[in-house]
């Protein structure tokens, strides 16, 4: 796979510098214009303060890229004709020179080929709800069963099947780590009963853990659940009534496939008048802190 890699990019993989990995999807088909492309910029900015170097990765005109430039953000962003681009996707956009814009999958293979160890993205996707008569399970969730990078995210999206997400997860052999909780987040809010698999109080841990992952050579992701802050997180029944009302409107609407997660995402923010999409950025944030800190362990580890 040919990675055309940013100058800041090349230079921190040469140095051994900590790097994250960020997806696009988020960019193209998560957030409105121009929110989409102020968040991913904060979010860039946000990494380098913290020492540590962004590779946003995306497809642009049938290249694969890591790291970005803001004018290609921006383009990103602005772009009608953007491709969705999950695993099964990648040949489509490189061979008729499209846009694309990566998700969990489609970012954990190019973050792992290009040399990246940690990956920050809002929420991973996983089992829809409805998946025992649409057989809706993104392909984030065998992406995490054969790629080995560590995805830092606040849990499955709230839209999905918490229960069978989790049960496709263990089939598939990807841990869960939660970072300072046992509680299962979800995305913009927090579940109540759902008990995550290993916890750990600090980053250095966690780099740790992945450090004796790699070592046993296990091909798998490693999944680090770091839950929304309290003050930012909306109320449980909140969010489940809006998650409602939107599976219904989208039924009505005949969405499925790809369509399903960005419609649901974006009708979620429209019922909970924007507070989901406020919600979003936060836990965003708060996973990119995480990462950056999990990354530098990471560095200090292994000199
Ligand atoms: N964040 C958003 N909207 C999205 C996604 C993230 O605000 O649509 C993407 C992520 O990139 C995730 C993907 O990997 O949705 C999962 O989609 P699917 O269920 O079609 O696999
Ligand atoms: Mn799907």
């Amino acid at each position: 796979m040919t990675i055309k890699l940013s100058k800041e990019v090349e230079n921190a993989l040469a140095n051994g510098k900590p790097i994250i990995a960020l997806e696009s999807t988020i960019i193209s088909h998560g957030m409105p214009y121009p929110d989409n492309v102020k968040t991913a910029l904060m979010v860039e900015k946000f990494i380098r303060e913290r020492g540590a170097v962004p590779a946003t990765i995306a497809v642009i005109a049938g290249e694969i890229r890591a790291g970005l430039t803001a004018d290609e953000i921006d383009e990103l962003g602005k772009k009608k004709d953007v491709v969705k681009v999950s695993r099964r996707d990648l040949a489509y956009v490189v061979s008729q020179k499209r846009w694309g814009g990566t998700t969990v999958a489609a970012t954990m293979i190019i973050a792992k080929r290009a040399g990246i160890k940690v990956f920050v993205t809002g929420g991973i996707g996983g089992v829809h709800r409805g998946a025992s008569d649409t057989f809706d399970i993104s392909a984030d969730l065998d992406e995490l069963g054969k790629t080995n990078i560590a995805v830092v995210s606040a849990g499955p999206k709230a839209i999905l099947d918490l229960n069978k997400t989790l049960e496709y997860l263990e089939t598939k052999g990807v841990p869960i780590i939660g970072y300072q909780t046992t509680k299962m987040p979800l995305f913009y809010t927090m579940s109540e009963s759902e008990e995550v698999l290993y916890r750990f109080e600090e980053a250095s841990d966690i780099a740790t853990y992945i450090k004796a992952h790699n070592q046993l050579n296990l091909e798998n992701g490693v999944l680090i659940f770091n839950a929304i802050s309290a003050e930012d997180a909306l109320p449980y029944t909140e969010v489940e009534n809006a998650i409602d009302q939107a599976i219904r409107e989208m039924k009505r609407a005949g969405i499925s496939g790809k369509e399903e997660t960005p419609y649901l995402l974006s009708k979620v923010a429209e019922i909970t008048k924007g507070r989901s999409l406020k919600a979003n950025i936060s836990l965003l944030l708060s996973n990119v802190a995480l990462g950056v800190e999990i990354a530098k362990a990471l560095t200090n580890n292994e000199n």
